[in-house]
């Protein structure tokens, strides 16, 4: 463990957000990187090794954003720096296939039984927009059921009551969404299913499918209810739509197998992505045979991508998959202990300091909302009190400490993180309550 980072000051990462925001929106190429919503400047990133991020002034984070979740097995992990260097040598793109993509795609198949067969793409957005195209042209059928704070990437369809950034800046959908895209997208309040059975009688033979984030990371943290994702499988069967489950964000992390071994699920489709790619941008959709060999050139659904199964993307994925099933028990068991003793520490420092807070976590991913109340769904969840949050975030990182900029987005940890990080911060947990 390093020492804890003292703040020197932060002038290199303004002067360079001002030359950003010459080229970018808001400086950035991500909205929520601009972290409007909790105040401040953003660090600009220098480097990162395991779980410590450097930004461009020289300070020194402990990092729980992780990228957004791939950084699995902290930043700069070796075997995956070797494997993009020994992958770059042959060149970066060729614009055709390698050996490689099968080699990815038969250890992700061995993890998820659900994939009998897959496609690499380069994002989650294009995964999970593919996996509608598809569960259309499978059923003949044009609505979509999704749930309000989930996000699955920012296809047009996909962005009504999304969470992630769309909930961050209070939008409630997005400009440039044509209407008559919007009405093919039913959003309905997650873990509530009688809600969706609703839905599902007052669009008789219409709903081509059903996506979600299985744990939601978009409207912060946000676990299904016992059964949930049980009853979603069987009225979407019930009813002839598709179940879609979006493990961009869970996947390779609730378990080896993502939130569909951890809640033994069976859906139609599979989307993945972050840990897959080991970082670098790579998105999978998959499922059942079938459905799949619908595709082109074997059926009529069209998708294709330039970058599709890159080989240094290949390269970075094998090597996190094939670390990740290598040492699962211990991966996860690692994950698991370090993010309850970093949840249980915090409980007993917002009691200490009477701080409302409550906690959701599934394995090594959650969020601390400020709200006395659970939180079950994105209403809940939008009840919580962003100001303190705002204030909480910026604390934090004075002492050293990096958390994704809004309320309604997880936080992640790493194999990376150890005790000395933890006890990091917790110290800075203690000085950043008192400052609320
Ligand atoms: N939508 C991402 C988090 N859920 C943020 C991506 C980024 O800004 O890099």
């Amino acid at each position: 463990m390093t020492t804890p980072s003292t703040t020197a000051g932060r002038s290199r990462s303004h002067a360079l957000q001002t030359r950003a925001e010459r080229f970018f929106p808001g400086g950035v190429n991500s909205p929520v990187r601009a972290f409007r919503a909790v105040g401040g400047a953003p660090p600009f990133v220098a480097s990162a090794a395991g779980a410590w991020i450097t930004d461009a002034d020289g300070n020194r984070y402990v990092d729980y954003v992780g990228s957004w979740g791939p950084m699995i097995l902290g930043h700069a992990f070796p075997p995956v720096v070797e494997a993009i260097e020994r992958a770059a040598r042959n060149s970066a793109s060729y614009g055709a296939s390698t050996a490689a993509e099968a080699d990815l795609a038969e250890r992700i198949a061995a993890c998820y039984p659900a994939l009998d067969k897959m496609r690499f793409v380069s994002s989650g957005t294009e995964a999970t927009m593919s996996a509608i195209r598809l569960a259309r042209a499978a059923t003949g059928r044009k609505i979509i059921i999704k749930f309000e704070g989930c996000y699955h990437g920012h296809a047009d369809g996909l962005l009504v009551k999304a969470g992630s950034g769309v909930a961050t800046f209070g939008i409630p959908g997005s400009a440039g969404v044509p209407e008559e895209i919007a009405r093919l997208t039913l959003a309905l309040p997650y873990n509530d299913l009688a809600a969706v059975e609703a839905a599902l009688a007052a669009h008789p033979d219409a709903i081509a499918a059903i996506i979600l984030e299985p744990v939601v990371g978009n409207a912060g943290c946000i676990p299904p209810a016992p059964g949930y994702l049980a009853g979603l499988r069987a009225l979407t069967a019930q009813h002839g739509a598709l179940l879609i489950v979006d493990e961009v964000m869970t996947g390779f992390r609730v378990a080896l197998g993502g939130a569909c071994e951890r809640y033994n699920l069976d859906p139609d489709l599979v989307t993945l992505g972050k840990i897959v790619g080991g970082g670098l941008p790579v998105g999978v959709f998959g499922g059942k045979r079938l459905l799949m060999d619908l595709l082109a050139p074997l059926g009529p659904v069209y998708q294709a991508g330039t970058l599709s199964g890159n080989p240094l993307a290949m390269a970075a994925g094998i090597a996190t998959v094939s670390y990740l099933q290598e040492h699962a028990a211990e991966v996860y068991a690692k994950l698991e202990s370090t993010a309850k003793t970093l949840a249980e520490g915090v409980a007993a420092e917002a009691a200490k300091a009477g701080v409302a807070l409550t906690t959701n976590r599934v394995g090594a991913m959650w969020t601390w909302f400020f709200t006395p109340a659970p939180v079950r769904n994105y209403e809940e969840a939008a009840k919580s009190d962003t100001a303190a949050f705002g204030r909480f975030h910026r604390a934090m990182l004075d002492q050293g400490v990096w958390l994704p900029p809004s309320q309604f987005e997880a936080a992640f940890l790493s194999t990376a993180h150890g005790e000395g990080e933890i006890a990091a911060t917790l110290a800075a947990v203690g000085e950043a309550f008192k400052a609320l």
